[in-house]
Formats: C-alpha cells, structure tokens, sequence
C-alpha cells in the first residue's frame, strides 16, 4: 500500500527542463522549482571555462540532472528531451550579451532564432502538451519609447534584439496560433543580482568599486552612462517564468519594476553603499567621477558605447500584477546594496562561492 502511494506521488512529481541552467536565471529558477517539489534537468554546453560554477550547489549534491546538449544540434536536443521527458521547458539558453551581439550577429541568431526553432520542433514531436517558457527581452522594444507594455510596437536596435524578436514572432506567437502549442514569452526587463555575468554592467560596476574600495583596482571604465535601464532582482523574475506555464492559456507578458534609472544611478547608488560618494564633471565621452579626495574613479572610454544602444527601457508590468499576481519584492536599493556587498565579500575572500 505504502509502496503504491509513494509511486503515485512519484508519478504525480513534474518534470521540467531548463535550457541555459549555468546562467544567473537556470540557478535562481533551479532552485526555485526544487523548492515547488519539481525534477529538474539542466541542458549544459561544454566549455573550457568551469560552467557550473553558478549551479555547483545544485551540482555536486545532484540535485538537478545535468544534460549535455547544444541549441546548434537537433540531435542533442533530442536526446535530452527524451532523457528528462519534461512537463515545463524553460529556454534560457542564449547568446544574451547585447554587446557581443554586434561582432557575433549570426551565432546570435543561430543560438537565439534557429536553437529555439530545434528545441520546439523536437519537444513537440515528443510531447505536444508540453509547456514551453521562452525568454524573451525588453531588448525587443528598443527604439519605442517608454513606458513599454505588451501592447507597445517592437523596435528592436541590435542583432539581439532582432534575433530574440523573430524567436517570438514565428516560434511562440506563430506556433501558438497556428499549433495550438502552450508555449508563451517573458518579455523580462533587465535583472540582476551576485551571480550575474561580471560583463553586464550592474555587475561590472558593483565588482570594480569592490576592488577600488579595497585598493585592488584604480578605476573603472564605462560606455553609455545615460541609458536607463528597469532593474530588477532575478530571484523575483524567475517566479514568474514559473507562473506563466500555470496559466489556463498561455500568455505573453513583461516582467518589471516599473522604475528605471541610468547607468550613472547605478554607479552612484553602489559607490553610497560602499561609503565613497562621486562628483561628476565632463559630458559625453569625457565625463568623469571623482571620489572625495578628487581621485578620478569612473570615466567614459568609448570602447564600451555600442553602435546602437537602446536609451530608456521602463516596463509597465500592470498585467502580471493582475493575471499572475506577480510583483516585484527587491527594490533598486536594495537590489544594489546586495550586489555591493556580496563583490565586496568576494573580493576580501576570493575562495568563497556562495
Ligand atoms: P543590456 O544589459 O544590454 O540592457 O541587456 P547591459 O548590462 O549589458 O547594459 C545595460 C546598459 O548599460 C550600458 N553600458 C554598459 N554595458 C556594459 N555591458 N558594459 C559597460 O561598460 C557599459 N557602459 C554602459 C549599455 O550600453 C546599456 O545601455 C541585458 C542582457 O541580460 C540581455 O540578455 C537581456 O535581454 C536584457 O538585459 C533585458
């Protein structure tokens, strides 16, 4: 009897497999879907760098299921479909630097565009009642000016943007038409926390004025100090890519604070918390920050201006409030104040992982 109750409940046990599971969001959503009694499986590539970093504590215990495969390889896809046979499938697999994107553009379409064409025709033929969660950007809207909702026209002003926009037309609002599939878009806005990539900038700044404070580095250097950017914490966004795979009939939706600030905000948010306010002076590309002591600590190298750049991204996230009842927890604040003081623990110590 027992043995049969516990078979049921196995049964009953959803499986869901999150492409992308090394990034900052296959930690966060991993663990979240763990904690709502999930199976979780994790599609990884294999790089020279160590890719679990993010993930070992899931990792080294086994927590989740890790499965080699590639967006470029149907047949690899396959195989891990037929591995962990999952409910969900959550595509955070991407070439996500918006950056790079312009020196890269066809391996950004490659991986963004045609990698989530593969997974869906696979997963399908699989399971056409599989539920399919596909990341899609604020990077969309680009040019359209703010605030941006889901009703707002897409402008998009990089290969990025291009490459994740056509994902959403002819894979998730074209197969959801035509197909009848349940698979749906989180236009997510920015989101960030410890373990983003150092490359993006709220992290690249928290990490310099860590190591500026304790004497490690003299200063830092940016691009486009006056993009505004709608910043959230990435443990409350992966909530909700769970919550639009529970919805009676999918749906697409933006996910946001509905509060922007600049890069320069940001900056001078960090460098409170750190204790070492900044005065500005310059403009464009000869702008400059200095600390108390009128040591220049931040300047503009044109390096990092993209050739097109998306100026003011500010989500109107009214709709997940009233069909998901999903909001935002973290505030700014708070969200860089964490960032601020986990580098800073980093820096001190840098054998920690946490
Ligand atoms: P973004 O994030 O392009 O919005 O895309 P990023 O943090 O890279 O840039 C934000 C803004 O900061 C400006 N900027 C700099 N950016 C970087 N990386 N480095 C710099 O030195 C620098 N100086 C100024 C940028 O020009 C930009 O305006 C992120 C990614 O995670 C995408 O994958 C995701 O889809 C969107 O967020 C939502």
């Amino acid at each position: 009897m027992k043995d049969i109750m516990l078979k049921k409940k196995k049964q009953k046990q959803k499986r869901a497999l999150i492409t992308g599971i090394t990034g900052q969001d296959g930690s966060y959503l991993a663990d979240f879907l763990l904690s709502q009694g999930y199976e979780v499986f994790g599609l990884y590539r294999r790089t020279s760098l160590d890719p679990l970093q993010r993930i070992a504590h899931l990792a080294v215990p086994r927590k989740v299921t890790l499965i080699y495969g590639n967006m470029r390889d149907s047949a690899s896809l396959a195989r891990a479909l037929a591995e962990a046979k999952p409910d969900e499938i959550y595509n955070l697999a991407a070439q996500s630097d918006v950056g790079v994107s312009f020196k890269v553009p066809e391996e950004t379409m490659e991986i963004n565009y045609f990698g989530l064409g593969r997974l869906m025709n696979e997963a399908v033929r699989i399971n056409p009642k599989v539920r399919i969660y596909q990341a899609s950007t604020s990077e969309m809207f680009g040019a359209t000016p703010p605030p941006q909702s889901e009703r707002s026209p897409f402008r998009p002003v990089s290969p990025y943007g291009e490459s994740k926009l056509k994902a959403h037309q002819d894979f998730v609002e074209g197969y959801r038409k035509k197909h009848g599939i349940y698979v749906c878009s989180g236009i997510l806005f920015n989101h960030e926390s410890p373990h983003r990539g150092e490359k993006f900038v709220t992290r690249k700044i928290t990490l310099s004025l860590a190591k500026i404070k304790l004497g490690l580095q003299e200063r830092l250097e940016l691009g486009n100090l006056d993009a505004k950017r709608d910043w959230g914490f990435a443990g409350d966004y992966v909530k909700a890519m769970w919550k639009l795979l529970q919805q009676k009939t999918p749906e697409d939706f933006v996910i946001s604070t509905g509060v922007h600030h600049s890069v320069r905000d940001f900056v001078n948010a960090a460098a409170e918390v750190l204790g070492m306010p900044l005065s500005w002076s310059g403009k464009g590309v000869k702008e400059i920050g200095r600390d108390r002591r009128g040591i220049v600590r931040v300047a503009v190298n044109p390096a990092f201006y993209r050739p097109t750049d998306v100026h003011s991204l500010l989500g109107d996230n009214r709709k997940a409030r009233r069909k998901l009842g999903w909001k935002p927890e973290v505030s700014f604040h708070e969200l860089v104040e964490m960032m601020v003081l986990a580098d800073l623990r980093r820096v001190r110590d840098p054998h920690r992982t946490d």
